[in-house]
């Protein structure tokens, strides 16, 4: 079975990372959700990255915060693509995770979406686009996902439009 799987570096990510599972949820994505960090527990990861590769998991999405290289230490071990969702916190408040999420050398690509919460729900979004390649079923639920997306904008500003 082809997943997603989400990993994050700490608990601490997961009131973030959680937004990942709601929006997979929703479109009744199978993914795989697990806690391993690239510093503190290195050889968990490789381990994680290699197994899932072989159950199936075919695009990986990493959230990290403070100096994030697990998105990179999961692009080093898997040819699937790679998500990053930089996280908020520590001195830097952010910016630390998003820059050594998105500034990774040539050829070993990070897909770096925005950071917190927005980048979570991209990051699921993102994920399920690759997968809906080669989905056509993904692929029309997203493509209504997007149509209702589009009435939303209408409805809300029918609430409070004026035109002269
Ligand atoms: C990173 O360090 C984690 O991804 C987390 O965002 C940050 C802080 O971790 P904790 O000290 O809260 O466990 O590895």
């Amino acid at each position: 079975m082809k997943f997603i799987s989400i990993v994050m570096g700490s608990k601490s990510d997961h009131e973030v990372m959680k937004e990942c599972v709601n929006i997979l949820e929703k479109f009744y994505v199978p993914y795989e959700i697990i806690i391993s960090s690239a510093h503190r527990s290195p050889k968990r990861t490789h381990d994680y990255v290699k197994d899932a590769e072989l159950r199936g998991a075919n695009v990986f999405i990493a959230g990290a915060g403070m100096a994030a290289h697990l998105a990179g230490a999961i692009a080093a071990n898997t040819t699937k693509p790679v998500i990053g969702v930089p996280l908020r916190g520590g001195a830097l408040d952010g910016l630390d995770a998003l820059l050594s999420t998105v500034q990774m050398p040539a050829g070993m690509p990070v897909a770096t979406v925005a950071m917190g919460k927005a980048g979570a729900i991209n990051a699921a979004y993102l994920a399920m686009q690759i997968l809906a390649l080669e989905d056509e079923d993904l692929r029309a639920k997203l493509q209504e996902d997007r149509v209702l997306k589009a009435k939303k904008v209408e409805i809300d500003s029918k609430e409070i439009e004026k035109f002269l």
